[in-house]
């Protein structure tokens, strides 16, 4: 069967803003509410796909912010979207070659050309993807508490709900004695720690104390762009080293496991620049022996949704950040909404992300609106 090439038509950006249920707090601050780009991408005939930028107002995670993805969006990336037809998503990664980095704003364009491309095909993503698993197991991604007492609350919530594994954010001062507190209440839960870049080398005691609280891994424990220090470190942990930060494209991912940087990859799309580069990443892995999970980055639904897909692929052998819609969000903008059954999530089977626009929750959340064709732009100030 041959298809005919994917014309964009017409490309609009809905910039939201969404108030977490509760404040997110990690290594470098706290989270309340959170800003960035919803891509909505149309085609010849009236199909429509949808990606999600996980950017952040700030660049305290990577440089990106939500600003420097509209610029990268609209004065570079759409532009090369509307220059020629589109036979496979994979040749958008390879059409945003020229344009350095920026992998999130890229990731957040290429992610709705794949749901087009799936919805166009009649195929739910995961299958476009070439996944084939009917439900993903999930764990939760905790945030810094302000006391231990309403840390083990928090966990003992999250372990009765069934998340099949427990990450807690660490950083110099609170780590051991809070981490050692919760494994002396929960000692068989599967449990991980993630530093988001807060140690260095000289750290390294504090480190090797972790190894005594058998955690699956600890996540990108010094600079976010190291993996230098980081194999260095590894010599020294018996706990495995998860990078999640330090790879942003499979080049990352094959020097960081040449080194032995890491024994674990944390794969985030809009990190790596899309599903594509997020394919070939675990790909490597596959034929390296070397686990791989999907990140998070505290995704609205339709970010979610991309997640679930990539998550079919069968090196994701361990349990991502991909937790419930309403852990995050009193009304997410998909319909039905992410649900987690006992740290289960059914992957579901309508073509494209598989769920629904929430129009109604879009519009409410939305506060400022473009529309870009191929000749011209219209900008629509909402709320
Ligand atoms: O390091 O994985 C991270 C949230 C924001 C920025 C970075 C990270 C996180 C999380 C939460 O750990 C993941 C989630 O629940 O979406
Ligand atoms: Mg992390």
């Amino acid at each position: 069967m041959t298809y005919r090439p994917i014309s964009i038509r017409q490309i609009t950006l809905h910039r939201l803003i969404m108030r977490l249920n509760h404040p997110f707090t990690t290594s470098f601050g706290t989270f309340q509410e959170k800003e960035f780009y919803i891509i909505e991408v149309e085609d010849e005939e009236g199909n429509i796909g949808f990606g999600e930028s996980v950017a952040f107002s700030s660049p305290w995670y990577s440089e990106e912010t939500v600003k420097t993805n509209k610029h990268i969006m609209e004065d570079f990336l759409i532009p090369l979207l509307f220059e020629a037809p589109i036979h496979h998503p994979d040749e958008v990664s390879e059409r945003f070659q020229p344009i350095r980095k920026n992998n999130m704003a890229k990731a957040g364009l290429e992610g709705a050309v794949w749901d087009l491309y799936a919805k166009r095909h009649k195929l739910p993503l995961y299958k476009a993807l070439g996944g084939n698993k009917e439900q993903i197991d999930v764990g939760i991604s905790i945030g810094l508490q302000p006391t231990v007492k309403g840390l083990l609350q928090v966990v003992e919530d999250h372990v009765k709900e069934g998340y099949k594994r427990i990450k807690l954010k660490i950083k110099p001062g609170s780590d051991y004695d809070m981490l050692k507190e919760v494994r002396m209440e929960f000692p068989d839960i599967f449990m991980m720690a993630d530093a988001n870049s807060a140690y260095t080398l000289r750290d390294v005691a504090a480190l090797k104390k972790l190894d005594e609280l058998n955690l699956m891994m600890i996540e990108q424990p010094l600079s976010h762009d190291d993996i230098i220090d980081h194999a260095k470190l590894q010599q020294q942990l018996l706990t495995p080293i998860c990078l999640d930060e330090s790879i942003h494209s499979l080049e990352d991912a094959k020097k960081a496991i040449e080194l032995g940087s890491c024994r674990i990859i944390n794969i985030k799309i809009g990190r790596v620049g899309g599903l594509t580069e997020s394919k070939k990443i675990q790909d490597y892995c596959k034929e390296k022996g070397i686990p791989v999970w999907c990140g998070g980055m505290l995704e609205a639904g339709i970010g979610r949704a991309h997640n679930i897909a990539l998550t079919t692929l069968d090196q994701f052998i361990l349990p991502g950040d991909t937790a419930a819609s309403s852990r995050y969000w009193e009304q997410d903008i998909i319909e039905p909404e992410v649900m987690v059954d006992q740290g289960v999530i059914c992957v579901p089977k309508k073509f494209g992300i598989g769920y629904d626009i929430n129009r109604e929750a879009l519009e409410y959340y939305c506060v400022e609106k473009k529309v870009y064709t191929e000749s011209h732009y219209e900008v629509k100030i909402q709320n």
